[in-house]
């Protein structure tokens, strides 16, 4: 009799005392889900502990308690106490305590997406209304952030909001907040951003889509890391893969981390998987990247200062390089028309300024000091000093083993790599610098440049827009200064498309880092023929610092990133961190080449073989395509690596000449590798109309 009493008051006491806080739910989740699709997960058996906002007496089931969750417009989570009836909503400001009780069930607002999740298409299931101007679709449970043009209160639904929209010249965006009855005409210059938010229903005309003049976005692709950087795996004959990188954190930063986070992206397949790269021992965010002529991949620097790390597409794996001379992060770095690689500048990290150039020869692979190749010519004039004015110099490697170097200081150079190095002035670009702006190789010798600030931060983004023309190494630079862009963009994206137009995405209007105000969210295209610029679909999320675009194989973008909040140190809590900035996703951009003027999917050329996949510069090589169709051009893309508005190995080289015989064309490469750099490229083909093909990978050796 004794002893089992003793135990249950034991047990007794130990319950009470020891409330463990669950994480999962321990018994089987069940889905309520209300009539917009809105779910809301059942896990029996749990309470929330902490301040119920307002307690509703003799609700008969746990159903009708969710229920009454999903008509309040602010209720999240909700307890429903079976023992006596009475369903609690709770406090949404309020810390709760999620613990195992019988006597309750936990009721939580369960979507696909957690709330304040951007999205760029409806989740739930929308209604319509139709007015004087046309239909407008309303999804229920999510907000469009971003400034109104005009607030107008008691208004009795979002229907009501539709009408109201309607009857507003210019009103094409509207947002009900359902809380307080009030309805939010949205003002359609500002950046507005969709997101999950349960208190509101967004109204939207709807429009037809014009993808042949615009361009369309995908859906979001999510992803486990933030993309800060990217590069396409070299791969021949198809490339499918894009390996994306962050810092020791896969959303946060701080100090020398020793590893990396990687995601590997497969398009076509659509999968992602996440892994941590520390056999290099080597933080690698914000370093240099360039891709060597095996189609190796060299990293260097950034919060592991010194280090480097060459990636093996043919492996799939990671080695430790050598360590660079001199520790940089924020420099960027070239391959050369000998297959070397040239890196200068990055205060950023490991030290401030003296940061001149070194090379990296792979063939012996060993880092060479280059004290001609002096930095500070190339210098901005930051207020914030050395740490951030020898950052992402604009680098291309040229004729003879050298570097043209075209930004971001309002003056260029040409570097020369023999002996200890040289370095003399090409040009002066403008009269400002341009941090962080745009800059890629569209044609052979022309460098498109746009946006950027005067500074890293706090500075006013450029509209401005350069075309610089190079010859032969040493001699001046032209710069023609070409219309504004529409949008002023401070860490944009730009990558060259198989036609020789340039995609811009991204910036912001005030360089400011971790933010994403007054962000760009329509693309622009350039063509260099008209030298004017087209303004394209917007994207759903702003893209700006440590954000990275990329041209994939079949002629569309991927535009992701930005954010990872910095934390001080390895493994540091991101609690204070504004994760609305942090965007571990992408969107894919499908320019308007690839559809008809009736906005149907274009026919592409095909390119059925290739009499070579790699070669040296100056081949013939003759490609089979799976029609007769004439009039198709060749171009080679070379395939890319982006972080920091910087993608030094993208560059563009069309194919002159060639001869047609039915279905085969041949031609020859440009012999010089100094302007067809080694590594591997896009191999495009383009119709008659400029319909790309799918490209073909082909490694160009010396
Ligand atoms: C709706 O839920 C909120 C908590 O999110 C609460 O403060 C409010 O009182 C509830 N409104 C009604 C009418 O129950
Ligand atoms: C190539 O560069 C080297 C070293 O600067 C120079 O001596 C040589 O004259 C250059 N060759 C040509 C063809 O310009
Ligand atoms: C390429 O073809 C042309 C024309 O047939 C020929 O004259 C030239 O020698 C060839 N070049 C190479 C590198 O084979
Ligand atoms: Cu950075």
């Amino acid at each position: 009799m004794f002893f089992p009493r003793a135990l249950k008051a034991l047990a007794l006491a130990l319950q009470l005392r020891v409330t463990i806080a669950l994480d999962t739910c321990p018994t089987a989740v069940t889905t309520y889900t209300d009539g917009t699709g809105a779910q809301y997960a059942i896990c029996a058996d749990t309470d929330l502990q902490g301040t119920t906002a307002v307690a509703t007496q003799n609700v008969a089931s746990t159903a009708a308690c969710a229920q009454l969750c999903s008509a309040n417009s602010t209720c999240i989570r909700a307890v429903y106490d079976t023992s006596r009836k009475v369903c609690h909503i709770k406090d949404t400001a309020a810390t709760l305590t999620w613990v195992s009780n019988t006597r309750y069930d936990v009721i939580s607002l369960n979507n696909q997406f957690s709330e304040g999740t951007v999205i760029a298409r409806c989740v739930f299931s929308e209604t319509s209304y139709t007015g004087a101007r046309g239909t407008f679709q309303t999804c229920p449970g999510t907000d469009l952030q971003g400034a109104s043009a005009r607030i107008v209160t008691g208004v009795a639904s979002s229907a009501a909001c539709a009408k109201l929209c309607d009857a507003t010249s210019g009103c094409d965006k509207a947002v009900f907040d359902k809380s307080v009855s009030v309805c939010h005409i949205k003002d359609t210059t500002a950046m507005l951003i969709w997101a999950m938010n349960k208190r509101y229903d967004v109204i939207q005309r709807k429009v037809a889509a014009t993808p042949a003049a615009t361009g369309q976005w995908s859906d979001i692709i999510r992803l486990p890391i933030i993309p800060v950087a990217a590069y396409v795996v070299p791969e021949s004959p198809d490339t499918s893969r894009m390996l994306i990188f962050a810092a020791w954190g896969g959303t946060t930063f701080g100090g020398a981390g020793g590893e990396t986070q990687f995601a590997d992206y497969n398009w076509k397949t659509g999968t992602v998987s996440q892994k941590t790269i520390s056999n290099t021992n080597h933080d690698m965010f914000c370093p240099g990247i360039s891709q060597l002529e095996d189609g190796r991949i060299i990293i260097t620097g950034g919060s592991d200062a010194e280090k480097t790390s060459i990636y093996n597409p043919k492996t799939n794996t990671f080695a430790r390089g050598p360590d660079m001379k001199v520790a940089r992060g924020y420099q960027s770095s070239t391959t050369l028309s000998d297959g070397r690689v040239f890196t200068i500048g990055g205060s950023y990290s490991g030290g401030y300024g003296g940061k001149d150039g070194e090379i990296y020869d792979p063939a012996t692979n060993t880092w060479t000091f280059l004290a001609g190749a002096e930095v500070d010519v190339m210098l901005t004039d930051d207020h914030e000093g050395i740490w951030r004015e020898d950052n992402h110099g604009w680098l291309y490697g040229w004729k003879n083993g050298s570097v043209f170097q075209a930004g971001p200081s309002r003056t260029q150079h040409w570097y020369g790599t023999a002996g200890t190095g040289s370095v003399v002035q090409a040009a002066t670009r403008d009269t400002d610098d341009a941090m962080c702006g745009i800059n890629v190789m569209y044609d052979v010798g022309k460098i498109l440049s746009a946006g950027g600030a005067s500074d890293y931060d706090a500075s006013t983004a450029w509209k401005t827009a350069h075309i610089t023309t190079i010859g032969e190494p040493n001699q001046g630079s032209t710069v023609e200064k070409v219309s504004d862009m529409a949008y002023a963009r401070a860490f944009g994206n730009g990558v060259v498309l198989p036609d020789g137009t340039v995609l811009v995405t991204g910036g912001q209007k005030v360089a400011h880092v971790f933010t994403d105000t007054d962000g760009a969210l329509a693309a622009e295209l350039f063509n260099p023929t008209t030298k004017t610029w087209k303004t394209l679909a917007s994207a759903a999320v702003a893209r700006n610092y440590h954000s990275v675009s990329l041209l994939l194989p079949d002629g569309t973008v991927f535009s992701g990133g930005g954010g990872l909040c910095y934390v001080g140190s390895k493994g540091a809590s991101d609690a204070a961190c504004n994760l609305a900035v942090n965007h571990a996703d992408g969107q894919i951009f499908t320019p308007p080449y690839l559809f008809n003027s009736d906005n149907t999917a274009a026919t592409r050329p095909v390119i059925s073989s290739v009499s070579s996949y790699s070669m040296r510069v100056g081949s013939n090589l003759s490609v089979t395509m799976g029609s007769a169709a004439g009039g198709v051009k060749f171009s080679l893309v070379r395939i890319g690596s982006a972080t920091h508005s910087i993608n030094t190995d993208q560059r563009r080289i069309p194919i002159g000449t060639t001869t047609q015989s039915g279905t085969q064309y041949s031609f020859t490469l440009e012999k010089d590798s100094g302007i067809l750099l080694p590594g591997y490229y896009y191999l495009f083909a383009l119709s008659s109309t400029g319909v790309p093909s799918v490209a073909k990978t082909i490694q160009i050796t010396l």
